[in-house]
Protein backbone atom coordinates (compact mmCIF):
# COMPACT_ATOMS: atom_id res chain seq x y z
CA UNK A 1 0.00 0.00 0.00
CA UNK A 2 1.64 3.44 -0.76
CA UNK A 3 1.61 5.97 1.98
CA UNK A 4 -0.48 9.00 1.97
CA UNK A 5 1.13 12.46 0.65
CA UNK A 6 2.43 14.79 2.74
CA UNK A 7 0.50 17.77 2.42
CA UNK A 8 2.70 20.69 2.14
CA UNK A 9 1.83 24.64 2.06
CA UNK A 10 4.03 27.78 1.81
CA UNK A 11 3.40 31.37 0.17
CA UNK A 12 5.40 34.34 -1.23
CA UNK A 13 4.36 37.76 -1.21
CA UNK A 14 4.39 39.90 -4.34
CA UNK A 15 5.83 42.78 -3.64
CA UNK A 16 8.35 43.65 -5.42
CA UNK A 17 9.31 43.42 -9.75
CA UNK A 18 11.27 40.47 -9.18
CA UNK A 19 12.06 37.32 -6.39
CA UNK A 20 15.95 37.82 -4.96
CA UNK A 21 18.19 35.07 -4.49
CA UNK A 22 17.22 34.54 -1.05
CA UNK A 23 13.96 33.89 -1.97
CA UNK A 24 14.69 31.58 -4.48
CA UNK A 25 17.67 29.70 -2.59
CA UNK A 26 16.21 30.00 0.94
CA UNK A 27 12.46 29.14 -0.02
CA UNK A 28 11.04 28.14 -3.79
CA UNK A 29 13.95 25.70 -4.35
CA UNK A 30 12.77 23.84 -1.70
CA UNK A 31 9.05 24.06 -3.14
CA UNK A 32 9.82 22.96 -6.59
CA UNK A 33 11.47 19.56 -5.16
CA UNK A 34 9.00 19.40 -2.65
CA UNK A 35 5.96 18.84 -5.25
CA UNK A 36 7.54 16.02 -6.13
CA UNK A 37 6.73 13.85 -3.20
CA UNK A 38 3.87 15.72 -1.80
CA UNK A 39 0.43 17.21 -2.31
CA UNK A 40 1.77 20.91 -2.28
CA UNK A 41 0.28 23.85 -2.46
CA UNK A 42 1.43 27.15 -3.36
CA UNK A 43 0.27 31.02 -2.87
CA UNK A 44 0.95 34.34 -3.77
CA UNK A 45 -0.16 36.07 -0.82
CA UNK A 46 -1.39 39.13 -2.13
CA UNK A 47 -3.42 39.65 0.98
CA UNK A 48 -0.29 39.95 3.26
CA UNK A 49 1.33 42.17 0.95
CA UNK A 50 -1.54 44.92 1.52
CA UNK A 51 0.20 45.24 5.34
CA UNK A 52 2.34 48.12 3.28
CA UNK A 53 0.78 50.57 0.85
CA UNK A 54 0.56 49.21 -2.70
CA UNK A 55 0.16 50.79 -6.26
CA UNK A 56 -3.12 49.04 -7.25
CA UNK A 57 -1.57 49.03 -11.25
CA UNK A 58 1.76 47.59 -9.92
CA UNK A 59 0.09 45.07 -7.35
CA UNK A 60 -1.53 43.47 -10.22
CA UNK A 61 1.32 43.62 -12.39
CA UNK A 62 3.53 42.34 -9.69
CA UNK A 63 1.01 39.08 -8.58
CA UNK A 64 1.07 38.25 -12.17
CA UNK A 65 5.46 38.39 -12.46
CA UNK A 66 5.04 36.39 -9.16
CA UNK A 67 3.29 33.66 -10.31
CA UNK A 68 4.76 33.44 -13.70
CA UNK A 69 8.41 33.25 -12.35
CA UNK A 70 7.35 30.31 -9.89
CA UNK A 71 6.60 28.89 -13.37
CA UNK A 72 9.47 29.52 -14.67
CA UNK A 73 11.21 28.41 -11.66
CA UNK A 74 9.95 24.87 -12.33
CA UNK A 75 6.67 24.65 -11.03
CA UNK A 76 4.36 22.31 -12.47
CA UNK A 77 0.44 23.00 -12.36
CA UNK A 78 0.42 19.60 -12.91
CA UNK A 79 2.03 18.34 -9.73
CA UNK A 80 0.93 21.23 -7.06
CA UNK A 81 -1.21 24.08 -6.98
CA UNK A 82 -0.90 26.81 -7.65
CA UNK A 83 -2.99 29.97 -6.69
CA UNK A 84 -3.83 33.70 -5.57
CA UNK A 85 -4.27 34.00 -1.90
CA UNK A 86 -7.35 36.41 -2.65
CA UNK A 87 -8.87 33.71 -4.83
CA UNK A 88 -10.01 31.81 -2.38
CA UNK A 89 -12.11 33.63 0.44
CA UNK A 90 -11.93 31.07 3.02
CA UNK A 91 -8.39 32.77 3.73
CA UNK A 92 -10.35 35.36 4.71
CA UNK A 93 -12.84 33.63 6.98
CA UNK A 94 -10.86 31.26 8.47
CA UNK A 95 -7.95 34.19 9.40
CA UNK A 96 -10.47 36.28 11.86
CA UNK A 97 -11.22 32.79 13.48
CA UNK A 98 -7.71 32.61 14.44
CA UNK A 99 -7.61 36.20 15.49
CA UNK A 100 -10.28 35.35 17.91
CA UNK A 101 -7.89 32.47 19.72
CA UNK A 102 -4.65 34.48 19.41
CA UNK A 103 -3.61 36.73 22.56
CA UNK A 104 -2.80 40.09 22.34
CA UNK A 105 0.40 39.32 23.99
CA UNK A 106 1.73 36.69 21.67
CA UNK A 107 0.74 38.78 18.97
CA UNK A 108 3.10 41.45 20.39
CA UNK A 109 5.98 39.05 20.71
CA UNK A 110 6.19 38.56 16.87
CA UNK A 111 9.90 39.57 16.16
CA UNK A 112 8.67 40.64 11.98
CA UNK A 113 5.84 42.97 13.75
CA UNK A 114 7.88 44.43 16.18
CA UNK A 115 10.97 45.28 13.85
CA UNK A 116 8.61 47.08 10.82
CA UNK A 117 6.66 48.55 12.61
CA UNK A 118 9.48 49.91 14.87
CA UNK A 119 10.89 51.09 11.12
CA UNK A 120 7.42 52.51 10.08
CA UNK A 121 6.64 54.08 13.38
CA UNK A 122 2.96 53.88 14.65
CA UNK A 123 1.09 56.70 12.77
CA UNK A 124 2.55 54.09 9.66
CA UNK A 125 1.84 50.93 10.78
CA UNK A 126 -1.83 49.31 9.83
CA UNK A 127 -3.30 46.77 12.26
CA UNK A 128 -3.27 44.57 9.59
CA UNK A 129 0.35 44.33 10.25
CA UNK A 130 -0.21 42.99 13.58
CA UNK A 131 -2.43 40.36 12.37
CA UNK A 132 -0.30 39.35 9.91
CA UNK A 133 0.75 36.26 11.27
CA UNK A 134 -3.10 35.32 12.00
CA UNK A 135 -3.56 35.48 8.35
CA UNK A 136 -0.42 33.17 7.63
CA UNK A 137 -2.01 30.88 10.22
CA UNK A 138 -5.09 30.02 8.07
CA UNK A 139 -3.02 29.93 5.30
CA UNK A 140 -1.30 26.94 6.33
CA UNK A 141 -4.17 25.42 8.69
CA UNK A 142 -6.80 25.17 5.94
CA UNK A 143 -4.79 22.87 3.81
CA UNK A 144 -4.15 20.47 6.77
CA UNK A 145 -0.46 21.21 6.22
CA UNK A 146 2.32 18.54 7.29
CA UNK A 147 5.26 20.80 6.04
CA UNK A 148 5.97 24.60 5.53
CA UNK A 149 9.05 25.34 3.68
CA UNK A 150 10.24 29.07 4.43
CA UNK A 151 13.31 30.85 5.48
CA UNK A 152 14.37 31.38 8.94
CA UNK A 153 13.12 34.38 9.17
CA UNK A 154 9.49 33.03 8.89
CA UNK A 155 10.21 30.05 11.95
CA UNK A 156 8.26 32.58 14.66
CA UNK A 157 5.34 32.57 12.68
CA UNK A 158 5.18 28.98 11.79
CA UNK A 159 5.64 28.55 15.63
CA UNK A 160 2.77 30.59 16.50
CA UNK A 161 0.88 28.83 14.02
CA UNK A 162 1.57 25.13 15.82
CA UNK A 163 0.35 26.66 19.45
CA UNK A 164 -2.99 28.14 17.12
CA UNK A 165 -3.63 24.46 16.05
CA UNK A 166 -2.95 23.04 19.14
CA UNK A 167 -4.80 25.47 21.36
CA UNK A 168 -8.11 25.13 19.34
CA UNK A 169 -7.61 21.11 18.92
CA UNK A 170 -7.67 21.05 22.58
CA UNK A 171 -10.73 22.99 22.70
CA UNK A 172 -13.23 22.27 19.83
CA UNK A 173 -11.98 19.02 19.06
CA UNK A 174 -9.27 17.96 16.66
CA UNK A 175 -9.77 20.19 13.12
CA UNK A 176 -6.17 21.02 12.15
CA UNK A 177 -2.83 19.10 11.55
CA UNK A 178 -0.49 21.05 13.46
CA UNK A 179 2.11 21.71 10.89
CA UNK A 180 6.26 21.61 11.05
CA UNK A 181 8.63 24.27 9.51
CA UNK A 182 10.64 22.89 6.79
CA UNK A 183 13.88 25.00 6.69
CA UNK A 184 17.43 23.79 5.03
CA UNK A 185 19.27 24.90 7.68
CA UNK A 186 22.56 25.06 4.80
CA UNK A 187 20.42 27.76 3.10
CA UNK A 188 18.10 29.34 5.20
CA UNK A 189 19.10 32.39 5.02
CA UNK A 190 21.44 34.15 2.39
CA UNK A 191 22.65 37.03 3.35
CA UNK A 192 23.19 40.73 1.51
CA UNK A 193 26.45 40.59 -0.79
CA UNK A 194 27.46 44.26 0.47
CA UNK A 195 26.28 43.50 4.41
CA UNK A 196 27.06 39.98 4.88
CA UNK A 197 25.76 40.35 8.42
CA UNK A 198 22.13 40.99 7.50
CA UNK A 199 19.54 39.11 5.49
CA UNK A 200 18.91 39.47 1.56
CA UNK A 201 15.94 41.20 1.84
CA UNK A 202 13.80 43.53 -1.17
CA UNK A 203 13.44 46.23 2.30
CA UNK A 204 16.90 46.66 2.14
CA UNK A 205 18.16 50.26 2.01
CA UNK A 206 20.73 49.16 -1.10
CA UNK A 207 20.05 47.18 -3.79
CA UNK A 208 23.61 46.79 -4.13
CA UNK A 209 23.79 43.77 -2.03
CA UNK A 210 21.05 42.18 -3.23
CA UNK A 211 20.50 39.78 -6.58
CA UNK A 212 17.34 40.14 -8.33
CA UNK A 213 16.16 37.01 -10.72
CA UNK A 214 14.68 38.65 -13.41
CA UNK A 215 17.80 41.40 -13.11
CA UNK A 216 20.76 41.62 -16.65
CA UNK A 217 23.48 39.05 -16.40
CA UNK A 218 25.36 42.47 -16.43
CA UNK A 219 24.04 43.57 -13.31
CA UNK A 220 24.22 40.81 -11.70
CA UNK A 221 27.57 39.48 -12.46
CA UNK A 222 28.58 43.35 -11.77
CA UNK A 223 27.06 43.13 -8.07
CA UNK A 224 28.63 39.65 -7.45
CA UNK A 225 32.10 40.86 -8.32
CA UNK A 226 31.70 43.85 -6.09
CA UNK A 227 30.41 41.74 -2.94
CA UNK A 228 31.78 42.62 0.12
CA UNK A 229 34.37 40.06 1.39
CA UNK A 230 38.05 39.74 4.08
CA UNK A 231 41.06 40.85 3.75
CA UNK A 232 42.58 37.28 3.78
CA UNK A 233 42.64 34.84 0.41
CA UNK A 234 41.91 31.70 1.20
CA UNK A 235 38.33 30.60 0.31
CA UNK A 236 36.63 28.53 3.19
CA UNK A 237 33.65 28.58 4.85
CA UNK A 238 34.20 30.49 8.05
CA UNK A 239 31.00 32.13 9.04
CA UNK A 240 32.61 33.99 11.83
CA UNK A 241 35.66 35.65 10.55
CA UNK A 242 34.50 35.08 6.60
CA UNK A 243 30.98 36.06 6.51
CA UNK A 244 31.08 37.40 2.70
CA UNK A 245 32.58 34.69 1.20
CA UNK A 246 31.15 31.84 3.27
CA UNK A 247 27.51 33.50 1.79
CA UNK A 248 28.90 32.81 -1.96
CA UNK A 249 30.12 29.32 -1.13
CA UNK A 250 25.86 28.57 0.16
CA UNK A 251 24.82 30.14 -3.36
CA UNK A 252 27.57 28.40 -5.35
CA UNK A 253 26.61 25.37 -3.68
CA UNK A 254 22.80 25.71 -3.94
CA UNK A 255 22.76 26.61 -7.45
CA UNK A 256 25.58 23.92 -8.56
CA UNK A 257 24.89 21.12 -6.48
CA UNK A 258 28.63 20.93 -5.69
CA UNK A 259 29.33 20.02 -1.92
CA UNK A 260 31.18 23.34 0.25
CA UNK A 261 34.24 21.42 0.81
CA UNK A 262 34.50 20.15 -3.01
CA UNK A 263 34.17 23.77 -3.50
CA UNK A 264 36.61 24.86 -1.23
CA UNK A 265 39.20 22.59 -2.97
CA UNK A 266 38.45 23.35 -6.18
CA UNK A 267 39.51 26.90 -5.45
CA UNK A 268 42.38 25.91 -2.98
CA UNK A 269 45.25 28.40 -3.85
CA UNK A 270 43.23 30.54 -6.14
CA UNK A 271 41.78 34.24 -5.29
CA UNK A 272 38.87 35.56 -4.68
CA UNK A 273 38.54 37.26 -8.24
CA UNK A 274 38.46 34.15 -9.76
CA UNK A 275 35.79 32.38 -7.15
CA UNK A 276 33.40 35.46 -7.42
CA UNK A 277 33.77 34.88 -11.52
CA UNK A 278 32.86 31.48 -10.92
CA UNK A 279 29.94 32.34 -8.54
CA UNK A 280 29.37 35.17 -11.07
CA UNK A 281 28.64 32.49 -14.07
CA UNK A 282 26.81 30.14 -11.90
CA UNK A 283 24.04 32.38 -11.07
CA UNK A 284 23.84 34.25 -14.35
CA UNK A 285 23.73 30.73 -16.25
CA UNK A 286 20.86 29.00 -13.22
CA UNK A 287 18.90 33.22 -14.05
CA UNK A 288 19.23 33.12 -18.01
CA UNK A 289 16.44 30.61 -18.78
CA UNK A 290 14.80 31.60 -16.04
CA UNK A 291 14.43 35.42 -17.42
CA UNK A 292 13.36 34.28 -20.75
CA UNK A 293 10.82 31.69 -19.74
CA UNK A 294 8.97 34.48 -17.20
CA UNK A 295 8.74 36.90 -19.92
CA UNK A 296 7.38 34.44 -22.40
CA UNK A 297 4.76 33.43 -19.84
CA UNK A 298 3.95 37.10 -18.94
CA UNK A 299 3.78 37.67 -22.79
CA UNK A 300 0.47 34.76 -22.43
CA UNK A 301 -1.93 36.13 -20.15
CA UNK A 302 -4.91 33.53 -20.78
CA UNK A 303 -2.36 30.47 -20.11
CA UNK A 304 -1.33 32.28 -16.57
CA UNK A 305 -5.10 33.10 -15.96
CA UNK A 306 -6.12 28.97 -16.54
CA UNK A 307 -3.31 28.04 -14.70
CA UNK A 308 -4.93 30.36 -11.49
CA UNK A 309 -8.39 29.63 -12.15
CA UNK A 310 -7.42 25.43 -11.78
CA UNK A 311 -5.34 26.42 -8.60
CA UNK A 312 -7.87 28.54 -6.90
CA UNK A 313 -10.98 25.52 -7.48
CA UNK A 314 -8.61 22.71 -6.32
CA UNK A 315 -7.34 25.33 -3.21
CA UNK A 316 -10.97 26.41 -2.32
CA UNK A 317 -12.22 22.28 -2.21
CA UNK A 318 -9.92 21.54 0.22
CA UNK A 319 -10.23 25.02 1.88
CA UNK A 320 -14.23 25.80 1.99
CA UNK A 321 -14.29 21.79 3.79
CA UNK A 322 -12.21 23.45 6.86
CA UNK A 323 -13.70 26.05 7.05
CA UNK A 324 -17.21 24.54 7.33
CA UNK A 325 -15.96 22.09 9.85
CA UNK A 326 -14.51 24.83 11.84
CA UNK A 327 -17.76 26.90 11.85
CA UNK A 328 -19.93 23.88 12.89
CA UNK A 329 -17.54 22.91 16.13
CA UNK A 330 -17.41 26.86 17.05
CA UNK A 331 -21.47 26.92 16.55
CA UNK A 332 -21.79 29.16 13.58
CA UNK A 333 -25.17 28.03 12.05
CA UNK A 334 -24.76 27.26 8.30
CA UNK A 335 -26.93 29.26 5.76
CA UNK A 336 -29.87 27.11 5.07
P1 LIG B 1 11.20 41.34 3.19
O1 LIG B 1 12.62 41.01 3.46
O2 LIG B 1 10.99 42.62 2.45
O3 LIG B 1 10.31 41.17 4.38
P2 LIG B 1 11.36 38.95 1.79
O4 LIG B 1 12.42 39.30 0.83
O5 LIG B 1 11.65 38.21 3.04
O6 LIG B 1 10.65 40.28 2.18
P3 LIG B 1 8.98 37.32 1.44
O7 LIG B 1 7.93 37.31 0.39
O8 LIG B 1 8.57 37.84 2.76
O9 LIG B 1 10.23 38.18 0.96
O10 LIG B 1 9.61 35.87 1.62
C1 LIG B 1 9.40 34.77 0.76
C2 LIG B 1 10.18 33.58 1.24
O11 LIG B 1 11.59 33.80 1.05
C3 LIG B 1 10.02 33.26 2.73
O12 LIG B 1 9.92 31.86 2.90
C4 LIG B 1 11.28 33.78 3.34
O13 LIG B 1 11.61 33.07 4.52
C5 LIG B 1 12.30 33.51 2.25
N1 LIG B 1 13.44 34.42 2.32
C6 LIG B 1 13.41 35.76 2.18
N2 LIG B 1 14.64 36.29 2.26
C7 LIG B 1 15.49 35.25 2.47
C8 LIG B 1 16.90 35.14 2.63
N3 LIG B 1 17.68 36.21 2.59
N4 LIG B 1 17.44 33.91 2.81
C9 LIG B 1 16.66 32.81 2.83
N5 LIG B 1 15.32 32.85 2.68
C10 LIG B 1 14.73 34.04 2.50
N1 LIG C 1 4.95 35.59 5.81
C1 LIG C 1 5.56 34.86 4.74
C2 LIG C 1 4.67 34.69 3.56
C3 LIG C 1 3.55 33.77 3.87
C4 LIG C 1 3.65 32.37 4.10
C5 LIG C 1 2.32 31.95 4.33
C6 LIG C 1 4.70 31.47 4.14
C7 LIG C 1 2.24 34.12 3.98
N2 LIG C 1 1.50 33.03 4.23
C8 LIG C 1 2.04 30.61 4.63
C9 LIG C 1 4.41 30.14 4.44
C10 LIG C 1 3.10 29.73 4.68
C11 LIG C 1 6.82 35.56 4.27
O1 LIG C 1 7.51 34.97 3.55
N3 LIG C 1 7.07 36.74 4.61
Amino acid sequence: MTEAKKRVLSGIQPTSDSFHLGNYVGAVKNWITMQEENDAFYCVVDLHSLTVEQDPTLLRKRTLTSVAQLLALGLDPEKCTLFVQSQVPAHNQLAWIMECVTGFGEASRMTQFKDKSQKNGNDRTVVGLFTYPMLMAADILLYQTNFVPVGEDQRQHVELTRDLATRFNSKYGKSFVVPEPYIMKATAKIYDLQDPTSKMSKSADSASGLIDLLDTPEVNTKKIKSAVTDTGREILFDETNKAGISNLLTIHSALSGKSISELENEFAGKGYGDFKGAVAEVVVETLRPVRDKTNELLSDGNHLASVLKQGAEKASEVADATVKHVYEVLGLIPRA
